[in-house]
Formats: structure tokens, C-alpha cells, sequence
């Protein structure tokens, strides 16, 4: 397979004047009948053939202007000669959805059928320029006999034969094409755009599910408001669909005015949907309804702008979720998530811009770096031209680029204009990869403070020197006493080595870098034990709060896995402090009581120069539990039992606060008792969140065989609940015992290997059992590539995106690394390996 490099964009030779599709669906045999209207693109090569994209399509006949022809066809597309000016593509194409397991192009779910088109899946629909930089008005009819036909744009009477019509007003690429067909029932609101535009929503699921879509609905009315109100960005169309689907690669898909979602994120009701699926749904939710503009209206001009739209959603996403929860805790899960995939990814042999250069499948470029770290650079830049500016420059954005398909460059060109800033600098945040580390160097000298800022980010694949970056570096100072001397200040690192100076100071200050985490760098700081007691006790920034408690868990851990040191006592005495303080937020202290996980540990000894021993690992997070556990036993008991629910179950921030809390107290507790609280919470939940809570923490201290039973007959005709059910034995399953029980569950006759939620709750929860997947002997491993290899044929997408879970393999010991190494080499070897896999296995061994 043949790589596709940024520089060798060239516009497309046509434009698109209008597309109209008719769909005849059959299980077997769909056909699709297109009619595209051709001219030439005045931007293009001049006059060109027509190359259309095409995969696994049976062209029935096709027409130019009429007049039948013969294109030459490839199995990625074909050729056909055109006349000069203006001219009408015709065909009929035949696909076959019910045999699609892909879950890209037209595809079956549940006997209802639905459309992946991002990134090349219309490819798989019919012959088309499917690119990003080809936008289109699309007419659409459906022959069907299902109740419900639905596709992009506004509906319009049917036809007289009785087909459903749609008509998109908004040209747009190719990938944001949907259609869904079934048996499907709606829930319904309506909302008023600030202009007075009457929007229909509606949330399509399976019957039986309809009572499961009020917060979706309520959180796709809320994100409306808020694009408003923050963003001054409207709805466009008279409808706005979402709908639930069980067979789904991703989280959900944000078609114009048709999003598909995966049933995960959309369906919840207090009984069957814990507070994280909550918070998940709200904030996919809106993801999906902000790419409306930041997607949709502007788009990509090819594939390797993918963070355009999509590290500016995500960061727009999470200004949402701060707005509507608290904004600390949110930055506090959101650093989280970025240090367990993003870093973890920088770190290892798929490390890669955040607008990569080449690739062979796009697919494989939907990563936490894109993403995630995609969104840290817009913070960045927000941060560092200020809250105003960069409202003017998003008002910029939109005004002159709204219905274009646009660059990076374009991006960072209205914030020069806007603001009169050079980014010429910033942009190394798009190009270099890898996670640059600030070492930090400090003097005090006659009440100067200084910090002597290094920055050097590590070789990675492809780019073995790099560039010093503009680092927006958030210091605030703090006297001895724990008192703030120094107010945030934003510093603004742009050299390899540079000084910053604080004057007039009696004492010598503590530091708090890095305040909110204002850049995605690793500080290297040697700082003791009574500094980051100070912090985590008196900092005004929660998130360097937070991050206080977390250093000194993280550097005990290193200490008692390297040296064989006890716990002792200061780290939970520093917690229970935390923890009594009632004027604290439950869900800041649920997570600053929440341990570093096994992970992140591995990766920071690695980061150390120590070869990670995954057992060791385990024991000693084990160790550092049952310490806090028992130090803390009698505060524990009684947070546990003060928050003990009161009324019935609300979905909102402050009383999913209080039960995380609540949670993670009952975590700790059981792994020193006898199991009877933990038990009780389970017998009396009235909701998920405490049910699955309770199993859990059972789960972890290696008890609760019995409620896992229960849990299982109580919920098995429930498949969200019963994919909670086969992913939490295997994540916390003991690390000798966690292999047998996923290769158990293989078995089980509910283990639906083709549903990618399913394969991911048993395969990716082995993945995530750190301990279990590492495990001596490598059966982990072993079994895993089986699945990896038996899945590939049949989903390519899934399959690639859950190799990495052997991303990790050069971060452990000799004989590890050849177990998992192996494991890889007989996933490339497996004959007929899909292009997906076979980019992903290629670049994790390097
Ligand atoms: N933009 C969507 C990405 C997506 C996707 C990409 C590749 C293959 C399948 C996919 N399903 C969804 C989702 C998003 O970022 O909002
Ligand atoms: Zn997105």
C-alpha cells in the first residue's frame, strides 16, 4: 500500500454543481443511482479525465450527458474521458450492506440500516470524488419499505411513488453524507434559534429505548444554547436527528443534520447508566452538534487537516462540559485522559504531529494526538493572545472562511490577523511531535526569584532533532506560610534556555508551574516532599492542587517500587486533609483520592530510566491503597456513610460529585474489610452508578463473585449493561487470573465478537488490566493477537485502532518486549492483513 504525503496536494480538476442520490434498499442488494453535475474547476490542472473513487462497488451502467460509456475501473475507482466544460455523470451501482461487517460505507445494524462515510466510506456507496475539498448540495430519495428513512438536510414531501426526500441546502464534502432506514422510534423536542428559526429535534432509537433518550435531548438543546451564547453560532436547518446505533467503530458521527451515534453515548436512564456515561454523553453530544460549524460549515481541505476540526471540537467540547460541571474538575479529567493516551502515545513508535505528514490510512490518524493534544494547542494559542482576542479571531474564522475547506495555514492566518501576532513559531505545534519536557532550574538571591527554563523535547519517529516551541508557562508563587505572593502570571517560553525574574519578594517562594496545565510538556523539577504537601494543602490553582497530590503519589510509588520502601504515613495524612475539607468540591477530592493508575506509573519509571516491572507495579499501588485505606479508615466510613443518597437519582455535576466520592471511599474501605459494606451499597442501589460502584470496588479487592452473578442475571437482556458486565472481570481480574477470564468470556454465548463495544469491553479491558495483560508467561498477549488476527478480515478499523494496546512493547523488559514483539510479527504475518493493521503493526515495529 502506497503512502499519501501533504505536499502532494492538487485541487480537484472539477467542481460539483449539485448530486442527486437514490437509494433502492435490499439487504443484499442495495442499489444506489447517482446524477452529478460536473464543470470545471477553475482552480484545477485544466482539462483533466474524471477520476472517481469506488470500492467494492458493482457498476450496473453509467452515462455522461446522457450517452452510455465504459470507465476504465480499478478496485479503488475508475477513469472515464470527458468532454471539455460542464457535463452529467450518471450510474446505478449495486452494494451489498448486510454483508458490510466493516462498518464503513452503507451497513446493517440490528436490521436497520446506516452509513459511516468519515473519512473515505462514501467510496463504499458509489463512484465519487471523495474528498474532503469537494463540497456538494446533495438531493436524496429513498425506496424503502421501513417507517423510518432519514438523511442530510431538510425532509420534503415524499415522492409519488411514496419515497422519502431530502434536501441538504449546505454544500459539503462527501464523508458528511448519511442515511439510516428502520424500524426506529423518536423522541422529540423543538428548539428556537435566537434568529427564531423553529428547529425539530429528534433522538431515533430501537423500540423499548425511547425511555432512555431524555438527556441526550436535553444535552443536545443545551449545547444549542451554548454555541449561541459563547460562540454566537446558530442551527442552520429546520430538523436536527441523532440516532442510536448498537454497530458502531467509533463514538458517533456528526453528518449534517443526521448524526450517527454508537447506542453507548446516547442511551441512559439512572438505572442502566453511570455518571461517566453521563458526563460522556453530554459532552459527545455536543462535540458532535459543534462540528456543525467547526467541521461542517468550514471544513478540511484534506485529511491531514484533520485537527482543524477536530482539536478545535474537542476544545470546544470541553468548554462546554467546564461551563456546564466544574470547569477544575474538568481540566483536572481532561489532563488525565491526555496523559493516559496522548503521552503514552508521544512516547512510543506511533508518535506523530498534530497535522502529520503522510499516511497510508487516515483512519489510523484519528488519535489522542490529533485530538487531544489538537485541542491543548488551541488552548494554548487562547491563553496566549487572551480570552478577547481569541473570541475575535473565532469571529474572523467564520466570517471569512464559512463554506471552504481549509488549512492550518488559513487557521493560524486569522489569528495573525485578528491579534498582529507572528505565529510563525506557534505553528512547530502542529509539525514537531513528541511531548517537549521543561526542565526547570531556580535561584533566590535578594529577594529576586529566579526560573532558569529548558526545554527539549525527545527524538521521535521521523524527527530526530526538533525546535524549541513557544510555551505558555501559568507561574504563580507562594511564601512558606502557604500564602500566594505572586498572582498567576502567564510566562511566555520561546528559546531553548530562558530567565524569568520576580522581584521584591521576603522569603523564598514556593513555585506552582504550570498553573491549569498551560502547555502539554512534562516539568522536570526536583522538588521535595514538604513543597508539594504546601501545595496540595494552600494552592490557589486547583488543577496544581490536584497535581501536588498526584507528584507525591506518583514519587512514593517510585520510591517503594525502587528502593522497597513502606508507604508510611505522610502521603495519607496529606490526603485525609484533602479529603475533611468540606469546602472542597466531593468530585475534587474523589480525585485527588483516586490513585495514579498502573499505566502511568510504568510510563513514569520509563521516563526515569527504569525498566517498569508490571507486578511490582501492582503491588506496590496495592500496598499504597490499603496504607491510605487503613490510615484514613474512620474519614472514609464517614464520608461514605454521609453520602449515602437522600433522594432519588439526579444526573447533574454536584450530586455525581458526591457519589464519586462516595465511590472512591468504598473503594479504599474494601480493600480492608470484610467486604459488608460494599455489599450492602450493591443490595440497596437504585442506580448504576452505586451498583457498578459497589461491584467494583468488590471486584478489586478480589471478593463480589456472587453479586457478579447477580448483576448478570439481572441485566442479561440489557447489552450496554452486559458490555459493563464483561469489561469490569476482566480489568480488575487479578493479574495471574485476568487472561483465563477474558478467554472464558469468549466463550460466553453473549460474546458477540463482530459488535466493536462488545470486542472492546472483553479484549480492550484485558488491554487495560495492566498487571493482567503483562502478566509472565504472555498468554495475555498471546490471546489478544488471536482476536486481533480473527477480527482483522472483518473489521479492519477496530482491529487497527485496538493494536495499540502493543504500543507500549519497547517500554519493558528483554523478555516481554520479544513476547509482545511476537505477538506483533504474527499479526503483520496473518495472511491477507488489512491496510489498516498492516500501517499500525508496521509502525509499532518501527
Ligand atoms: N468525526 C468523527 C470521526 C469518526 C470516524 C472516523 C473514522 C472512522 C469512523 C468514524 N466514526 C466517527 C467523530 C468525531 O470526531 O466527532
Ligand atoms: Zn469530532
Amino acid at each position: 500500500p502506497h503512502a499519501v504525503h501533504l505536499s502532494d496536494y492538487a485541487p480537484y480538476p472539477f467542481v460539483i454543481d449539485g448530486v442527486e442520490l437514490t437509494f433502492r434498499l435490499d439487504p443484499g442488494r442495495t442499489r444506489v443511482i447517482s446524477r452529478i453535475a460536473f464543470s470545471p474547476n477553475p482552480d484545477g490542472p485544466g482539462h483533466s479525465a474524471l477520476q472517481l473513487d469506488g470500492e467494492r462497488l458493482k457498476l450496473i451502467w453509467a452515462r455522461i450527458d446522457g450517452a452510455p460509456v465504459e470507465p476504465r475501473i480499478t478496485p479503488e475507482g475508475l477513469t472515464c474521458d470527458v468532454p471539455t466544460g460542464s457535463f452529467v455523470w450518471e450510474a446505478e451501482v449495486e452494494v451489498d450492506p448486510a454483508a458490510n461487517t466493516a462498518l464503513e460505507g452503507l451497513y446493517m445494524s440490528n436490521g436497520m440500516y446506516c452509513t459511516q462515510c468519515e473519512a473515505q466510506g462514501f467510496r463504499r456507496i458509489t463512484y465519487y470524488p471523495d474528498r474532503p475539498d469537494v463540497m456538494a448540495r446533495f438531493e436524496v430519495t429513498i425506496e424503502s419499505d421501513a417507517p423510518v428513512r432519514l438523511s442530510n438536510g431538510n425532509p420534503q414531501e415524499p415522492d409519488a411513488q411514496g419515497r422519502a426526500r431530502w434536501s441538504d441546502p449546505w454544500p459539503k464534502p462527501a464523508y458528511l453524507f448519511a442515511l439510516v432506514a428502520g424500524n426506529l422510534t423518536a423522541r422529540s423536542a423543538s428548539f428556537t434559534t435566537r434568529s427564531g428559526r423553529e428547529v425539530a429535534l429528534n433522538v431515533y432509537v430501537r423500540p423499548g429505548d425511547e425511555d432512555r433518550c431524555d438527556y441526550a435531548l436535553d444535552a443536545l438543546i443545551r449545547s444549542m444554547r451554548w454555541d449561541e451564547e459563547v460562540y454566537g453560532r446558530e442551527y442552520d436547518l429546520d430538523v436536527f436527528n441523532i440516532v442510536a446505533v448498537d454497530d458502531f467503530n467509533m463514538g458517533a458521527m456528526e453528518n449534517k443534520g443526521l448524526n450517527i451515534f454508537n447506542s453507548k453515548y446516547v442511551l441512559a436512564s439512572p438505572q442502566t447508566a453511570t455518571d461517566r456515561d453521563y458526563e460522556m454523553i453530554e459532552g459527545i453530544i455536543a462535540h458532535e452538534y459543534f462540528h456543525n460549524w467547526t467541521g461542517n460549515r468550514i471544513t478540511c481541505r484534506d485529511w491531514f487537516q484533520l485537527c482543524l476540526k477536530e482539536g478545535l471540537t474537542v476544545f470546544r467540547d470541553q468548554q462546554f462540559t467546564g461551563d456546564m460541571r466544574s470547569a477544575p474538575v474538568k481540566r483536572i479529567e481532561d489532563v488525565l485522559q491526555l496523559r493516559a493516551r496522548q503521552f503514552r502515545e508521544d512516547a512510543g513508535p506511533l508518535s506523530h504531529p498534530v497535522r502529520p505528514e503522510s499516511y497510508i490510512e487516515i483512519n489510523n490518524f484519528y488519535t489522542a494526538t490529533v485530538y487531544e493534544k489538537g485541542a491543548e494547542v488551541i488552548g494554548m494559542l487562547r491563553r496566549l493572545v487572551g480570552a478577547e482576542a481569541y473570541d475575535k479571531a473565532l469571529a474572523l474564522y467564520f466570517d471569512r472562511h464559512d463554506g471552504q475547506a481549509c488549512t492550518i495555514e488559513d487557521w493560524l492566518k486569522v489569528f495573525e490577523d485578528a491579534t498582529g501576532r507572528d505565529l510563525t513559531q506557534f505553528k512547530r505545534w502542529y509539525t514537531q511531535s513528541g511531548t517537549p519536557h521543561l526542565r526547570v532550574l531556580e535561584s533566590w538571591e535578594d529577594g529576586t526569584y529566579s526560573l532558569h527554563l529548558q526545554q527539549q523535547t525527545p527524538p521521535t519517529p521521523g524527527q530526530p532533532e526538533k525546535a524549541p516551541q513557544v510555551i505558555p508557562v501559568a507561574v504563580g508563587l507562594l511564601d512558606p506560610g502557604g500564602r500566594e505572593v505572586v498572582p498567576t502570571r502567564l510566562l511566555e517560553l520561546t528559546q531553548a534556555e530562558q530567565s524569568f525574574s520576580f522581584e521584591g519578594l521576603s522569603d523564598r517562594p514556593v513555585p506552582s508551574l504550570l498553573r491549569g496545565f498551560s502547555a502539554p510538556v512534562v516539568i522536570e523539577r526536583a522538588s521535595t516532599a514538604q513543597e508539594r504537601a504546601l501545595l496540595l494543602a494552600h494552592d490557589t490553582d486547583p488543577f496544581n492542587r490536584w497535581e501536588a497530590g498526584r507528584a507525591l503519589a506518583k514519587e512514593l510509588l517510585v520510591d517503594m517500587i525502587s528502593n522497597g520502601t513502606d508507604p508510611g504515613d505522610d502521603y495519607p495524612g496529606a490526603l485525609g486533609k484533602v479529603i475533611e475539607d468540606e469546602g472542597l468540591d466531593p468530585a475534587f477530592r474523589a480525585l485527588t483520592l483516586a490513585l495514579p493508575s498502573e499505566d502511568d506509573i510504568a510510563q513514569t519509571l520509563k521516563t526515569a530510566g527504569i525498566t517498569p516491572d508490571p507486578m511490582a507495579v501492582h503491588e506496590a499501588l496495592n500496598r499504597l491503597a490499603v496504607a491510605c485505606a487503613r490510615h484514613l479508615r474512620a474519614p472514609l466510613a464517614a464520608l461514605h456513610d454521609a453520602l449515602a443518597p437522600n433522594g432519588p437519582y439526579t444526573p447533574d455535576a454536584e450530586a455525581a460529585g458526591r457519589r464519586s466520592l462516595r465511590g472512591a471511599a468504598l473503594g479504599l474501605l474494601t480493600r480492608i474489610d470484610d467486604g459488608s459494606r460494599a455489599e450492602a451499597q450493591f443490595a440497596q442501589a437504585d442506580n448504576m452508578t452505586e451498583e457498578l460502584g459497589a461491584l467494583t470496588a468488590l471486584l478489586r479487592a478480589g471478593k463480589g463473585h456472587e453479586q457478579l452473578a447477580q448483576f448478570e442475571r439481572k441485566w442479561s437482556q440489557d447489552r450496554l449493561v452486559m458490555d459493563k458486565w464483561f469489561s469490569v472481570q476482566v480489568m480488575l481480574a487479578a493479574p495471574r487470573e485476568a487472561c483465563e477470564i477474558a478467554d472464558r468470556l469468549t466463550a460466553h454465548p453473549a460474546f458477540d465478537w463482530k459488535n466493536p463495544n462488545r470486542f472492546r469491553a472483553v479484549l480492550g479491558g484485558l488491554a487495560a488490566n495492566h498487571a493482567g495483560f503483562h502478566a509472565p508467561g504472555g498468554a495475555a498477549y498471546a490471546l489478544a493477537a488471536d482476536w486481533l488476527i480473527r477480527l482483522d478480515p472483518v473489521n479492519p478499523q477496530t482491529t487497527a485502532r485496538m493494536s495499540t494496546m502493543f504500543e507500549t512493547w519497547r517500554r519493558y523488559d528483554a523478555d516481554r518486549q520479544d513476547m509482545m514483539r511476537a505477538a506483533l510479527e504474527r499479526l503483520a504475518a496473518a495472511p491477507g492483513v488489512s491496510r489498516d493493521t498492516g500501517e499500525m503493526v508496521g509502525r509499532m515495529l518501527g
